[in-house]
Formats: structure tokens, C-alpha cells, sequence
């Protein structure tokens, strides 16, 4: 019993995730950052119906950490989880308790969860134009991206932060799976161009994983 916590114990972490997920991207950012061990897991698809394909999380999605005993689920409870576990410096100012951060952070989540749903939805070959759902996910999506076109000043450049690495992921996959258009977002592209050069965000870049 006691040999097999020895060797749980030696286990690399493991996280689940999609190569072209942007709420993996950020957890590997984060890792990449504190070049921490962490060994990757392709699940595939994320259409994967079985529990076992997302390391027991319930809610089916990635990514999912494992680490030893636990599964933690979520990509803000991942980072979180692991500048606790690892007594790491606070170097990218994840952790706020400030509103404003709060509401972009939460913004650029919805982002993110909006297009996944209209990725999901082309994807089952479905008209989405047609479904009030989708066109709503549409306008929510549009809605966020003006108003965090209002919220550049709040990206503290050339500066690497957990915020801009967020704008970076969320844009970065709108850029990929052209998703809307981003053509008029002077300052949202002004950031991320100056951000994307950082090497960091370049080597998790999807069109650099999966070129097109
Ligand atoms: N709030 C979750 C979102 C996770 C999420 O939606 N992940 C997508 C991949 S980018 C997924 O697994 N989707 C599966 C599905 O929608 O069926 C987080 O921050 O981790």
C-alpha cells in the first residue's frame, strides 16, 4: 500500500485537453510559464461522450487537470490550484479582487464559451443562422468584443499579465476558426499583435499547433 502512493505520488501531472482548446491554452501558458512538469493529454474530440475521455469530469469538457488524487476542472480553478499548490509568485497578477478585472476576466470567458457554442453547432451540421440560440450567442459574442475595444486601457503592455494572456487566447481562436469578424477592432488587434510576439503565446499559438 504503501509502495503504490510512492509511485501515485511520482506521477507526472496530466492535463486533458484539445491542442486547439483556448481555455486549455491558457493553463498551458501558465505552465509553459513556471516550466512546471505536466505531461498532455490529446483527448481527441471534445464531442467525446465518454466520462473516462475527460478524466472523470462530469461536465465533459477540458481541460482537466490530474494530480495525484485530485481532478480539478475549470481553467481560472486549474491556475489557481496551481499557484496555491506550487507556492509560485504571483508574477502574471492572476489573483483580484478587482471589479473591473473581474468583469473583463468574465467577459473574455463568456468570449470564449460563445464561440465554442457556435463551433459546436456548424460542427453537428445544423443551419445556426436559423436558431435564435445561435444567433443570440452570435450578438452576445459581438456585444463583448465592442466593449472590451472600450476596456484597452485596462491592458497594462508590454507587460505580460494573465489578462492580456486571456485576450490573446480568446482572439487568437476567433482569428483561427473565423468565428466573426475582427477587422474593425483597432485596439483589440493593436494588443494582441504586440502580445502574440511574446514567445510564450507564440509557441501555443493554433495556427502555429495546427497550421491551416
Ligand atoms: N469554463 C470552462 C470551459 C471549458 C470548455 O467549454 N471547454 C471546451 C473546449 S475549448 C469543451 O470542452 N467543450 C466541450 C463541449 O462543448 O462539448 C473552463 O474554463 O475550463
Amino acid at each position: 500500500m504503501r509502495q503504490l502512493k510512492t509511485i501515485r505520488k511520482e506521477e507526472k501531472m496530466k492535463l486533458y485537453l484539445t491542442p486547439l482548446s483556448h481555455f486549455a491554452r491558457k493553463v498551458r501558458i501558465i505552465i509553459k510559464f513556471y516550466q512546471l512538469e505536466c505531461q498532455y493529454i490529446d483527448i481527441g474530440r471534445v464531442t467525446e461522450t465518454s466520462l473516462s475521455v475527460f478524466a472523470g469530469n462530469p461536465l465533459l469538457t477540458v481541460p482537466v487537470l490530474t494530480d495525484e488524487e485530485s481532478m480539478i476542472i475549470e481553467s481560472d480553478n486549474i491556475i489557481s490550484y496551481l499557484l496555491k499548490k506550487f507556492d509560485l509568485e504571483d508574477k502574471l497578477k492572476f489573483k483580484t479582487d478587482d471589479v473591473e478585472k473581474m468583469n473583463i476576466r468574465a467577459i473574455l470567458n463568456g468570449i470564449m464559451s460563445n464561440e465554442v457554442k457556435l463551433i459546436q453547432g456548424k460542427r453537428s451540421g445544423i443551419a445556426i443562422q436559423d436558431y435564435a440560440y445561435f444567433t443570440k450567442a452570435k450578438l452576445s459574442l459581438d456585444e463583448s468584443l465592442n466593449w472590451i475595444e472600450l476596456q484597452a486601457d485596462k491592458f497594462t503592455l508590454p507587460e505580460l499579465t494573465f489578462d492580456s494572456i486571456l485576450l490573446v487566447c480568446a482572439i487568437e481562436h476567433i482569428k483561427y476558426f473565423e468565428t466573426t469578424s475582427l477587422e474593425k477592432y483597432k485596439q483589440i488587434n493593436r494588443i494582441v499583435d504586440q502580445m502574440a510576439l511574446n514567445p510564450l503565446l507564440q509557441k501555443t499559438n493554433p495556427f502555429v499547433l495546427k497550421p491551416k
